[in-house]
C-alpha cells in the first residue's frame, strides 16, 4: 500500500483550521454555494495513460525514476491520484502501448481502486513491430486501400479491447497529413478518411461514441488531414449521431478563439469531448491552465452556459480529458496541478452571474459584461476546491501530502529506477 488511507485525515487534520478561514472567507459572498460544492465533487478529468510517464521531445527523453512499466502500474498510479484528489476516477488507454491481456482481471483490479475506462486510444500513426504496411504517408486517408483497411483493422480490435474494458468511446486522432505542397490531394485523402472511418463506424457498439481529433498540424507541416474543427465536424456530420468533434486545447492555429468554436460545437450537438493541456506556441501539451488560465476559464464559461441551456450535466455529458505530456515535473505531481487548474477554471466559471450578463449582453454594456467575467475570474476559488476534497475523503492539499509521503521514492523503491512507461 504505497499511501496509507489514514494519511490524509492526519493531513486533513493539521490543516483543517487554515482552511477553514479561508473557506469561509470566500464561501460568505457565493450565493449557491452549496449547488457548486456538489458540482466540484462529482466533476472528474481522466487521465491519460501516456501522462503517467515522462513525455519525449523530438530530441530525446529523460525518463524519470519509477515510471509505471505494466498495465497495472499505470491503472495504480491514477488510482494514487484519484485517492488524493478524488478527481481523476478513469484512465485512457492507448492501444497497443496499453493491451490488455486480462481484460476481467485489469477490471477488477481497476474498480477496486474506484477507476474505470474512459476513451479508447487507436494508433496509427506510429509503424508497429510485424506490421505489414507502413503509415509513412498516412493510414485512413492513404492512396493505398491495403493500408487503408490495415489502419480500419487496428481501429476495430482497438473497440474490441474497449469493450472488454467497459470502455464506451473511441478517440481517433490521425497523424495524416502532407509537408510538401502537391503532395496530397486534398479531396481524395478527405474522402478516404471519411470512408475509412465509415467502416470504424459500422463497428461501433450502440452505446459507444466515436471521438474525432483534429489537429492543424503536426507532424506534418503542409496539411493535416483533418486539420481543424470544420473539418471534424463534418466527419462527424456524415458519419451519424455517434461521432462528435474532440477538442485538443493545443491543436489549433495560434491565437484561435477556442471558446467560439466549442460553443458552436456545443449548440450543433458534435461535442464530444477535451484534451485538456496549454501551451505558449504550438502542441506543446504542458501543464493544464500554466500560461493561459483565462482562455481555460472562458472555454469553461462556454461550456457551461451551453450544457445548461441543453440540460446536459457537466460530469457526464462531455469527455474530459487531460492529453499532456513533457519532460520536466513528476508526471503524477504535474497531473495533480492539471487536475487542480481544470477545476479552478470550472469552478471560477461557475460563479459567473448569468442573468446579469445576459442583461448585459442585451443592452451592449461592453463594460458591465467584461466586469461579470473578470469578477469570476479573479475570485479565488481554491477554497471550494479544497472543501469539495474534504467532503469526498480526499486531500486539502494533494501536491505537499505526495511529496511529504515521499510518494515517488516508495514508487523508485518498489519498482527500480529505471523501470520505464511505455508511450511517446
Ligand atoms: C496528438 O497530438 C494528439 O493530441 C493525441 O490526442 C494524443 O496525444 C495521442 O493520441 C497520444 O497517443
Ligand atoms: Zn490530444
Ligand atoms: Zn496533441
Ligand atoms: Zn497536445
Amino acid at each position: 500500500m504505497i499511501l496509507d488511507p489514514c494519511a490524509i485525515e492526519v493531513h486533513n487534520d493539521r490543516l483543517r483550521g487554515k482552511h477553514r478561514r479561508a473557506f469561509d472567507f470566500v464561501s460568505h459572498e457565493i450565493s449557491h454555494i452549496e449547488d457548486i460544492l456538489e458540482k466540484l465533487q462529482k466533476f472528474q478529468i481522466a487521465i491519460p495513460s501516456w501522462a503517467l510517464g515522462t513525455g519525449g521531445t523530438r530530441f530525446g527523453r529523460f525518463s524519470g525514476a519509477g515510471e509505471p512499466a505494466t498495465l497495472e502500474q499505470k491503472i495504480e498510479d491514477v488510482g494514487l491520484l484519484h485517492a488524493l484528489n478524488r478527481s481523476s476516477d478513469a484512465i485512457s488507454l492507448h492501444i497497443p502501448w496499453d493491451i490488455p491481456k486480462d481484460a476481467n482481471r485489469l477490471k477488477q483490479f481497476a474498480s477496486g481502486l474506484g477507476i474505470h475506462f474512459d476513451a479508447m486510444n487507436s494508433n496509427t500513426f506510429q509503424d508497429q513491430q510485424g506490421q505489414q504496411h507502413s503509415y509513412k504517408f498516412g493510414s485512413l486517408h492513404h492512396v493505398d486501400p491495403a493500408v487503408r483497411q490495415q489502419a480500419i483493422d487496428h481501429n476495430i480490435e482497438v473497440i474490441r479491447y474497449g469493450e472488454e474494458l467497459g470502455s464506451k468511446c473511441l478517440s481517433v486522432w490521425l497523424a495524416d497529413g502532407s509537408s510538401f505542397p502537391g503532395q496530397l490531394n486534398f479531396r481524395q485523402a478527405f474522402q478516404h478518411t471519411l470512408s475509412s472511418l465509415q467502416e470504424i463506424y459500422r463497428h461501433l457498439p450502440a452505446d459507444w461514441k466515436l471521438f474525432v481529433e483534429y489537429k492543424a498540424f503536426e507532424p506534418y507541416f503542409y496539411s493535416t488531414t483533418i486539420g481543424d474543427w470544420g473539418q471534424s465536424l463534418l466527419l462527424a456530420n456524415k458519419l451519424g449521431p455517434k461521432a462528435f468533434t474532440l477538442v485538443d486545447l493545443g491543436h489549433h492555429l495560434p491565437n484561435a478563439n477556442i471558446e467560439q468554436i466549442v460553443s458552436l460545437l456545443l449548440m450543433e450537438g458534435k461535442l464530444g469531448g477535451f484534451h485538456f493541456n496549454d501551451s505558449k506556441y504550438g502542441d506543446d501539451d504542458l501543464t493544464a491552465g500554466c500560461m493561459k488560465p483565462y482562455q481555460l476559464f472562458l472555454i469553461f464559461s462556454e461550456l457551461i452556459d451551453g450544457m445548461d441551456e441543453k440540460g446536459i450535466a457537466h460530469d457526464s455529458g462531455l469527455g474530459w480529458m487531460i492529453d499532456a505530456s513533457h519532460n520536466l515535473k513528476d508526471p503524477l505531481v504535474d497531473l495533480l496541478q492539471s487536475v487542480e487548474a481544470i477545476k479552478i477554471a470550472y469552478a471560477q466559471a461557475l460563479l459567473i452571474d448569468r442573468k446579469s450578463l445576459r442583461e448585459a449582453q442585451n443592452q451592449n454594456d461592453v463594460v458591465a459584461a467584461q466586469e461579470i467575467l473578470q469578477q469570476a475570474f479573479r475570485t479565488d476559488v481554491r477554497p471550494l476546491l479544497a472543501e469539495a476534497r474534504l467532503r469526498t475523503g480526499a486531500a486539502l492539499d494533494p501536491i505537499s501530502l505526495f511529496r511529504t509521503l515521499g510518494i515517488r521514492e516508495k514508487l523508485v523503491e518498489e519498482r527500480g529506477r529505471n523501470s520505464v512507461a511505455t508511450g511517446l
